[in-house]
Parts: structure tokens; sequence; C-alpha cells
């Protein structure tokens, strides 16, 4: 475990926003509600006092997802950061520099030479910057974004519209406050931030309540002949490109279902979906309730990675149902 002096960290980054004129924001790719959050809700705060000139960047726009949050589209993927040439760079839920993309890799003297305030909660943060607000206690960024506004008094304004951006972020990262990262203090944020009228219902029913019709096709394929051993403990499926094809729909439709729905099967203690990427590649994502599968022997006859009870592994070169037998070979050696 690392010690970082969170105030002093947010003292030294106070000097510098004072200091600064030109500000780059950045977030992680395939950025989450709490990376968009945390950094919507800065920018707008900034908007609102100072002068700064502001520029929000990522490899992509805001994700449809996000778009009933009504940001104006503010992530410029088109800018010439030498041009720009900001003066510190905040980023936002980035625990490594692995998590940026083409904007860092084709900016790298720019990045490595500027001041860089590091935003972020997770445990895994390799704390790559000058400064590093790394708060592993929070649930969420936007909950450190909050602390930052509190402790530069900026609540004066915070109006309804950052309320939202900050409340999505905790919202997202507890899981509508179901995980154990829902702790007092990020409900007493989230107590405090509500004052401000967010559209807090809003963020439950786009975000959890709220699914494509193609998206649910998809799903209705892959349940239809859902694979289980045990009774149903051990479930999973693969999904060849084809059917992604064919539903409209992509890789990115397939993590609601292996989170969100299959978790709400009576009596399954470990699942998993093979799915094929448009590279070919095939992608597995494996989760477990229980220690029915030792994850450890599990994992390590590939190089996958794995963390307590969930796991993915990529594949090339390979048939998608050859992996499969491979991987249920492997499983019934297990049990
Ligand atoms: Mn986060």
């Amino acid at each position: 475990m690392f010690e970082i002096n969170i105030e002093n960290e947010i003292w030294k980054f106070k000097n510098f926003l004072k200091n600064s004129e030109k500000i780059l924001l950045i977030n992680h790719r395939r950025m989450d509600g709490d990376a968009y959050g945390s950094l919507s809700a800065f920018y707008y705060t900034l908007q609102k006092f100072g002068n700064y000139k502001v520029i929000a960047t990522n490899d992509e726009k805001t994700p449809e997802a996000f778009e009933f949050l009504d940001d104006n589209q503010i992530f410029d993927t088109n800018i010439s950061l030498q041009d720009f040439a900001p003066d510190i760079i905040i980023s936002f839920d980035v625990a490594s520099l692995e998590q940026l993309w083409d904007v860092y890799k084709n900016n790298l003297q720019l990045f490595q030479n500027t001041t860089w305030i590091n935003i972020d909660h997770h445990i895994s943060n390799s704390l790559f910057w000058n400064i590093n607000i790394v708060d592993t206690n929070a649930s969420s960024t936007c909950e450190i974004v909050w602390d930052i506004i509190k402790s530069f008094e900026l609540e004066k304004y915070i109006d309804s519209k950052i309320a939202t951006f900050l409340l999505t972020g905790i919202i997202t990262d507890t899981n509508s406050f179901f995980n154990t990262n829902s702790s007092p203090k990020a409900l007493q944020s989230a107590s405090e931030i509500l004052r401000f009228q967010p559209r807090h219902q809003d963020i439950i029913i786009n975000l959890f309540k709220k699914k494509p019709y193609e998206r649910l096709k998809l799903w209705g394929h892959i349940l239809e002949n859902l694979k289980d051993i045990k009774n149903g403990k051990i479930v999973w499926n693969s999904v060849p490109q084809s059917l992604f094809i064919q539903t409209k729909t992509t890789d990115k439709d397939i993590s609601g279902l292996i989170d969100e729905f299959l978790t709400t099967l009576d009596g399954l203690e470990v699942w998993f979906l093979l799915y094929e990427l448009p590279d070919k590649k095939i992608k597995w994502s494996f989760r477990a309730k229980t220690d029915l599968v030792d994850l450890n022997k599990f994992c390590s006859k590939w190089w996958w990675w794995w963390h307590s009870r969930a796991s993915w592994f990529v594949v090339e070169w390979k048939n998608i149902y050859e992996v499969e037998q491979e991987v249920i070979q492997e499983l019934q050696k297990l049990i």
C-alpha cells in the first residue's frame, strides 16, 4: 500500500489551477459513468469560475448511453494538443497509462512535459504523474471530485446539471448503492449532492432500466440455448460474431447480460460467455459467486487475468467452439 496525503495533493492541485489558463481534461477509453461523470462535472464547474480555456478529450465522443445527460458533446476528438499546449492536464478515473489510447500515444511528449493531476480511486492506480489525488477508499472518482469542489469552496457553482454528472458516477460505480464500496461517505456525498436537485431518477432509468430492442434480441438468442452442468450451477454459452451481426449488436451489448441478468439466475454459482470479436479474436468473460471452481488453478492454464471472482482472456487464431471445448474440459477436471 502506498501512502498519499490527499489533502496535501488537493492543496498542490489548487495552486496549479490558480496559475493555469489552459486546461486539458481526459478520462479513460471506453469511458464508464464514473469516468464520464467526473470529467463532465469538473468541466462544467471550471466553465463557471475563472477564465479558463478548457478542452476535454478522449478517443471517442460522448457514448450514446450518456447522451441523456446533455453535455453538448464536450469531447473534442480531433484537437491538436500541440497547438492547444495546455498548462495542466487532469485525468479522471484513469488507473494506468495503458487505459489511455491514441490521444496519449500521439502526444507522448506533451503528456510527459506537462503537469498532470491524476484523480482516481482504483487500488491499482500506478500513481503515474506529478500530483496523485488517489483515494482508494472512495467509491468513485465522482466522490473525490465532490471532495475537491468542497475543498475549493466551489459549491456555489453547482447546479442540477453538474450534480447530475456527479451522482451518475457514484450511482454507477456502486451499482445503485449495492456494491460493498457503498460506504457511509459515499452515501453522505450522494446526500449532499442531492441538495442540488440532480435528475436522480433519470440516471437510474437511463443506465439501469432501459435496454435497446436489439440487445434483448441478442440476449434472447444466448439464453435460449444456454448450456449448463451441475443442475444449473455452472452456466455458459458461446456467441459467434454472426449472432452480433444478425441482431445488429456488438460485444458491448454483452456485459449487462453477464453482470446484471445472469446473476439473477437462482442457484447459479459460476457462469461465463465466450464471444467472437470483429477481428476474430475470442474473448471470454468468467464470473463466480462461490469457490465451486478454484479460479487460480483454472486460470493458470492460460495466460489470462483474474481478479477475485471475475476473469477474462482473449485468444487468437482459434475457433470459438474449440475454445469452448478446451474451457469445458479444463473445468470438468476441477469439479
Ligand atoms: Mn470509477
